[in-house]
């Protein structure tokens, strides 16, 4: 089996410094948590932005902004911008980030309930965002909320309207509205995916531990971070991403799994190696 790949979404859209004092806005605090994730063990980071108040933003500026100053920090860090963003974001806004050339971004693979509101992903908007990622040769990490997502995204790679093989997903179960965090459910899709591919887990919520022990021993990677989960344990708010991460690597070596390093997570994705000056 390979090492585990352990990504850390370190702030998200939606959550508040209100939930958690340690969720990231401003760059610095981005940094800071950038850094307490990849010193706890993780190879990838996920990255929204916000502005300095908190207001999720897609803006390309704030997003060269925050990527500079991470890779100044971590040279070697294998970055995921978000082309998802926040609710209620137009898809011009949200492809922002694509300008910069990132190894990967997140591509959403369908419209989905997102509690209270609708996370719209039109099979229009998906044909854009992967004619966008193949013309600036881009990977994808393809985000499936719902079990239906993975069959819409394999027919779309399928007539080459977005990257094709090898393909990284990341199964984000457990959002209020959406396919919940089950191991049965999980099993279902990585049964799904195509030979050849990759996969991460992401559990919403009190779901992110036990979904990362479902995954850990099936040969998949983990997401953890402020972005799906503000707790450590019941009750008890993590003090940092880091935090997360390091409880993630404690449960992998029990399991008798190693931690992949950047440099591996990009051949374990089949991403070239990146170069550091
Ligand atoms: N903030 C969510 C509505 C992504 O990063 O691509 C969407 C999201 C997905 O977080
Ligand atoms: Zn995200």
């Amino acid at each position: 089996m390979e090492k585990l790949i352990i990504t850390a979404a370190i702030c998200g859209a939606e959550v508040t410094k209100e939930q958690n004092p340690a969720v990231p806005y401003t760059v610095k605090e981005m940094v800071r948590e950038a850094k307490s994730a990849y010193d706890a063990g993780a190879a990838v980071i996920h990255v929204h932005v916000r502005e300095d108040d908190g207001t999720p933003t897609q803006s390309k500026k704030r997003f060269k902004e925050v990527l500079d100053a991470i890779y100044k920090e971590i040279p070697d860090v294998l970055v995921i911008p978000s082309t998802g963003g926040a609710v209620g974001m137009s898809a011009e806004e949200r492809l922002q980030p694509t300008e910069l050339f990132p190894e990967m971004a997140t591509l959403d693979c369908g419209t989905c309930n997102f509690g209270d509101d609708v996370f719209e992903n039109t099979i229009p908007m998906m044909r854009e965002f992967g004619k966008r990622m193949l013309e600036n040769n881009i990977k994808p990490e393809y985000e499936c909320f719902e079990m239906g997502h993975l069959d819409t995204i394999l027919r779309l790679a399928q007539k080459g309207q977005v990257p094709g093989a090898p393909m990284q997903f990341n199964f984000v179960l457990g959002v209020f509205g959406c396919t919940p965090a089950t191991g049965e459910n999980l099993a279902w899709l990585v049964r799904n995916i195509p030979e050849g591919s990759t996969w991460t887990a992401t559990g919403i919520g009190r779901y992110q531990f036990p979904l990362a022990m479902a995954a850990i021993p099936m040969g998949g990677n983990v997401r953890v971070g402020f972005e799906d989960n503000l707790y450590l344990s019941k009750g008890v708010l993590a003090k940092s991403n880091g935090e997360l991460v390091e409880k993630v690597v404690r449960l992998s070596r029990e399991l008798g799994r190693e931690i992949a390093s950047p440099a591996e997570a990009r051949r374990i994705l089949s991403l070239p190696e990146k170069q550091i000056i």
